[in-house]
């Protein structure tokens, strides 16, 4: 038996109608359930199928299903959505079912699935599997192994899911525009068993980037490299949702890169294991301790740690320019250079004129108004000011009082006593030193000024 509330087990999921699909065929198919917010909505156990330990995609949801006859049916919706990127900034994106990215999809390792895909796009569409064993006809690849899905039509992709594993989905119709407006979603293939490979919390995104010029809403699809908004699951920091856990937690988390661009993902206090790549897990004797992994172009990650470590802990890509948002692109290095007045005697000439710090890059160097729907280059307020950064950018949050399967955002660590960094208050010696093989460092003859020397590189071999 299926009834309604079995299947709208996502909290916050509605129901639309879908006006594309025609009235005798839409009593042969799954309802489409969308969502309009970008919260991370917590999955609750399975309703029906075999039990599996249900992912939590960040600033994202799962999709429901309903069971015909021994199959899982999905209703995917290729629709043009607004999605709010963070806080001040919403962004006009292709995606699935309400949002970029579109649902997660769930399923176990022998699962019969059937998947509806209806095109409300104003160009034609298809879905591929990505890193699925499917049979060739369902791979989705337009041109290839079917015709595009036209807008207004209604595809059916059925397959085995036969390989537990981490995998994406995105079209092969016109990549270049509809993967650069935001097409793609996470697919989760869990284990037939659910105590293999169990985890106590197992968190998914993708990495997706966008050229938006600041004060517009939609991305530039043209954009090869040159992205100004690099995100987790179509969100920027502050926006992105963290990663809340119980102290002592295993914790698994699950990337994907469906961006132009590698993104080494690099964590904070914890040392992790890479259990998962995009061809399945890694054997246990195989895996080794990594604080950084690189996750290339179309790949799939999945990384393993013991949340050992109390505290808010940066997890980021290691690109600097990914943890900044607009903005962050061809401006002078101006540290050291007096501008003072130029901005403005500039600004009767360019409006809006913007230099950056002379001490530096930081927010207090710059001035200019931000347009309308447009994002700080560097953003973020932490409990001891601005972290100044954007993008790629969210917290591992450990707390010893979090309770289990509780996900809410427990606020800013507090560090016990004689934890924290602080300032310095005695005399500072003279700063200047000069260092000799065998006698050490020596003071340098002359002033107590700050000496920068710079030894620049004779040429460029072996670079
Ligand atoms: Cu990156």
């Amino acid at each position: 038996m299926i009834s309604r509330r079995d299947f709208f087990k996502g909290a916050g999921a509605v129901a639309v109608s879908t006006a594309a699909v025609s009235k005798a065929g839409a009593a042969s198919l799954p309802e489409a359930v969308m969502v309009s917010s970008a919260e991370t909505q917590v999955p609750e156990a399975p309703a029906n199928g075999r039990h599996f330990n249900p992912v939590v995609t960040l600033n994202g949801w799962s999709l429901p299903w309903r069971m015909q006859h021994g199959v899982k049916e999905f209703h995917l919706v290729a629709e043009p959505v607004v999605r709010e990127l963070a806080p001040g900034m919403k962004a006009h994106l292709w995606g699935y079912n309400g949002q970029s990215p579109g649902p997660t999809i769930e399923v176990v390792e022998g699962d019969r699935v059937r998947i509806f895909v209806t095109n409300k796009l104003p160009e034609h569409t298809s879905v591929h599997w990505h890193g699925l064993r499917v049979p060739n006809g369902m791979d989705g690849v337009t041109g290839l192994t079917q015709p595009g899905i036209a807008p207004g039509k209604t595809f059916v992709y059925e397959f085995t899911a036969t390989r537990a594993g981490t995998f994406m989905y995105h079209p092969h119709a016109d990549e270049m525009t509809q993967m650069a407006m935001g097409m793609m979603g996470f697919w989760v293939t869990h284990p037939k068993d659910y105590r293999q490979q169990a985890v106590d919390r197992d968190f998914v995104f993708l990495l997706s980037a966008y050229d938006i010029e600041p004060g517009s809403y939609k991305p530039k699809q043209n954009t090869m490299l040159d992205f100004n908004l690099w995100t987790f699951n179509s969100r920027v920091f502050p926006g992105i949702a963290g990663l809340n856990v119980r102290q002592g937690d295993k914790v698994r988390i699950r990337a994907g890169n469906l961006t132009m661009t590698n993104h080494p993902l690099h964590l904070h206090g914890h040392e992790f294991m890479v259990t998962g790549t995009d061809g399945g897990w890694v054997p246990s004797t195989a895996r080794w301790p990594e604080v950084t992994t690189d996750l290339g172009v179309g790949q799939m990650r999945a990384i393993e740690l013991i949340a050992s470590e109390a505290g808010d802990w940066a997890l980021h890509c290691h690109k600097s320019h990914h943890t900044m948002n607009a903005m962050g692109h061809n401006v002078p290095n101006m540290i050291g250079v007096d501008h003072q007045g130029i901005a403005e005697k500039i600004n009767r000439i360019v409006p809006g004129y913007m230099t950056m710090g002379d001490k530096g890059g930081s927010m207090g160097g710059m001035q200019m108004p931000l347009p309308e729907n447009t994002l700080p280059m560097m953003t973020g307020e932490g409990p001891f000011g601005g972290v100044e950064m954007g993008g790629m950018f969210t917290l591992l949050k450990v707390r010893a009082d979090q309770k289990r399967g509780d996900y809410s955002d427990p606020g800013w660590y507090r560090h016990p006593a004689g934890t924290q960094a602080y300032e310095w208050t005695g005399e500072v010696p003279q700063l200047t030193r000069e260092y000799r093989p065998g006698q050490g460092a020596l003071p340098a003859k002359g002033s107590a000024d700050v000496e920068v020397r710079v030894r620049k590189p004779s040429g460029h071999s072996g670079h």
